[in-house]
């Protein structure tokens, strides 16, 4: 393979390349990263999924003149990669090396510090504020993860823009996992949309309403068409985010560089909040992390080879000892029950969730929810243990 890499000093750079070589630069951006995170540790399936989002991104945006907000910020290695950051990614999430964030102080291409999940749209839409007022001109992007988008802010933000009105593009990494696997109505309704089911099944349901329909000529038939065209338009994709006042563009293949570079070409100059969905794989081109997303979310140092952990220490963590703990607990009282927000491993209540499925309550992220959930439960008169990270362990 070809060392295009240490040329990318910035995003310019890519501009210049064809769609071969970008194709090639986005494999090298791979091997690179799981190199370093197989040393250093850290996000390598949110990573690994959107290098080709990353890429098409800065091919056609201008940064820092142009503003990439990436959600959690933990999948933003290959964008450290293209900003400048080449010579130092050996340094990922060393002392005084560089973050495993986006972070304000490390590069100009980094707009806003992150760590906690789902304040992009509202970050992005904070700067696309600020630029009508001062007159300027320049485009924002939030990339928002599907398991980020499960938030109650991230829906404030969404439903502010809408309202606002100004040009802003959310672009919506879907590849249906959280941590673990994501969860919710509105996760099971980005399926449908995968699957075109919502449309299929009113297809059906339609077809076999219009034979019923006992043949009383002409006029009843064209009616029943017209519900049919208004109906359909009720279930194309992405209709709850036309909703919300959004132009919804999709479902687009994140990992095909040519189509994005030509969608995000077309959006760039819209006059109003469009929402891009892409469809990406979590730990995409390393086998052990397409094989085993939730686990590479975040690793400490393994073999490359066969992706297994380097040195496992023989202690418990304090989430085994928590995890255990809860689960005694709830052997011998029935009443307790557990809340996570998307946090089931980390927390340690994977044993719980498997011993108690119908006492486990996975929110989604969902922080403020689970709490005001829980009080829901207490009151009716369960013993709801909430469990939540004071800070993502992640940050530290
Ligand atoms: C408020 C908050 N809660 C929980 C977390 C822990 N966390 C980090 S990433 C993540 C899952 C994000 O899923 P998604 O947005 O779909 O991104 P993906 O990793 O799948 O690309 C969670 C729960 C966090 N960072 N912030």
């Amino acid at each position: 393979m070809s060392d295009m890499l240490k040329d990318i000093k910035g995003p310019d750079d890519i501009k210049k390349l064809d769609l071969p070589a970008l194709i090639e630069l986005s494999g090298e951006i791979r091997e690179r990263i799981i190199e370093t995170v197989s040393c250093t540790g850290g996000h390598l399936a949110s990573s690994l999924g959107v290098i080709e989002l990353t890429i098409a991104l800065h091919y056609v945006l201008d940064s820092p003149v142009d503003k990439i907000i990436w959600d959690v910020g933990h999948q933003s290695y290959s964008h450290k990669l293209i900003t400048g950051r080449e010579e130092r990614f050996s340094t990922l999430r060393q002392y005084r090396g560089i973050s495993g964030f986006p972070k304000r102080t490390e590069s100009p291409h980094d707009h806003f510090g992150t760590g906690h999940s789902s304040t992009s749209i509202s970050a992005a839409l904070g700067m696309a504020e600020a630029r009508e007022l001062k007159g300027e001109d320049f485009n924002v992007v939030a990339v928002i993860g599907d398991g980020a988008m499960t938030s109650g802010l991230a829906f404030e933000g969404l439903n502010n823009a809408g309202h606002l009105g100004i040009p802003l593009i959310v672009v919506l990494n879907d590849n249906e996992m959280s941590i673990s696997r994501n969860v919710g109505a509105l996760s099971s309704y980005f399926n449908r949309i995968l699957t075109g089911e919502l449309y299929q099944r009113f297809k059906k349901d339609t077809k076999a309403f219009l034979e019923g329909i006992p043949k009383v000529g002409d006029r009843m038939y064209r009616l029943a068409h017209k519900l049919e065209e208004t109906v359909k338009s009720l279930l194309l994709p992405g209709h709850i985010f036309e909703e919300l006042g959004f132009n919804y563009i999709g479902p687009i293949d994140g990992h095909n560089i040519e189509n994005m570079i030509e969608t995000f070409k077309r959006i760039r100059r819209a006059d109003g909040p469009v929402l891009v969905h892409v469809i990406t794989t979590k730990g995409k081109g390393y086998e052990f992390s397409e094989k085993n997303p939730s686990w590479f979310h975040g690793v400490g140092p393994f073999e490359l080879t066969t992706g297994s952990p380097k040195g496992t220490g023989g202690l418990a963590s304090y989430s085994d000892v928590f995890g255990n703990t809860l689960t005694e607990l709830a052997k011998k009282d029935e009443r307790v029950v557990a809340v996570v927000a998307a946090m089931t491993e980390g927390t340690g209540l994977g044993d719980f969730a498997r011993t108690f499925p119908d006492r486990f309550f996975d929110v989604g992220i969902a922080e403020p929810h689970a709490v005001t959930f829980a009080a829901g439960l207490a009151a009716n008169g369960f013993i709801p243990v909430v469990a939540v990270y004071s800070i993502p362990a992640e940050v530290l």
